[in-house]
């Protein structure tokens, strides 16, 4: 509905990265908010959109998990059509003190679950607790998301790469080579511009995403915590590799809740042919 309501177009603040926040960003961190504050579930959460993480107020009960999420992936999508995601991810915490910062900034591992909604041609929603990954499609007509895709598996190596070329200019020699071996191996370029829709497409016909350093970003573009780690889970549990070029993204030990992290991401032995190639 957004195109028919005040949903589009910018808010006129900008977070803490810097960017300019649309109104559906704003609507979808406080309706995500509002939706779990008050479930007994949780004991606090963290957002791109939010610079501090934010404690379950004491007058809703503390529950043992801590979700982090970005609640519009691919935000500068929004207003021409093109598709967008949420992505999150849901850890434990073992005691009952009032949460603190330290209580997000544990390693990808540690996740208990990951997922990512996205809002394209169908809604659907893809998660992994550790067996497996599965998505599953909502059915309008219902309300209901039901199983469309159980057990994905990613293939092995793809025929699809996934980076803004426009950066080229600013990256390392390796990257480049990188980046040209794919072109002449005849992978086919494919950029959407929204994380999740990349992510997603590579998960399900095979390929490669990378946001690598450049000279403008030198620890990449792209969250760690809300952007990185989530999908980094899912494509481990569905037989990918996530890297930032020298480890594994799952086993980065956070130091800060928006720190940013280059990311390669999809079939793994393109992955391998990156950190090789570094
Ligand atoms: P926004 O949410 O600000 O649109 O950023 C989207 C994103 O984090 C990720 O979804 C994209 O893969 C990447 O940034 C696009 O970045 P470039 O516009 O620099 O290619």
């Amino acid at each position: 509905m957004a195109g028919l309501v005040e949903t589009m177009g910018l808010t006129g603040r900008t977070n803490v990265h810097g960017e300019q926040v649309q109104r559906l960003d704003e609507f979808a961190n406080t309706t995500i908010i509002q939706a779990l504050d008050h479930t007994g579930l949780l004991a606090a959460m963290a957002s791109e959109e939010m610079e501090d993480f934010y404690p379950i107020p004491e007058r809703h009960t503390r529950g043992p998990y801590i979700l982090v999420f970005d609640p519009v992936d691919g935000s500068s999508n929004i207003d021409v059509n093109v598709s967008i995601g949420t992505i999150f991810s849901v850890y434990r915490r073992d005691d009952d003190s009032p949460p603190r910062v330290e209580d997000f900034l544990r390693p990808g591992r540690e996740q208990l679950c990951a997922g990512y909604l996205i809002y394209g041609s169908s809604t659907m929603l893809v998660y992994t607790t550790g067996q497996g990954v599965h998505g599953f499609t909502l059915d309008p007509t219902i309300g209901e998301f039901l199983l469309s895709h159980e057990n994905i598996r990613i293939p092995d190596r793809g025929a699809i790469y996934s980076v803004n070329e426009g950066n080229y200019g600013g990256w390392s020699d390796a990257v480049r080579r990188y980046v040209d071996s794919r072109k002449s191996a005849g992978y086919s370029a494919r950029y959407i511009g929204s994380l999740v829709s990349d992510f997603h497409r590579n998960l399900l016909k095979g390929g490669v995403f990378l946001y690598p350093a450049d000279r403008k970003s030198s620890e990449g573009k792209l969250r760690l915590m809300y952007e990185a780690n989530p999908l980094a889970l899912i494509v481990e549990q569905a037989g990918g590799r996530a890297s930032n070029g020298s480890e594994s993204i799952l086993d980065i030990q956070p130091r800060q809740l928006h720190e940013r992290t280059p990311l390669v991401i999809g079939s793994r032995l393109d992955v391998d042919d990156f950190d090789a190639a570094l």
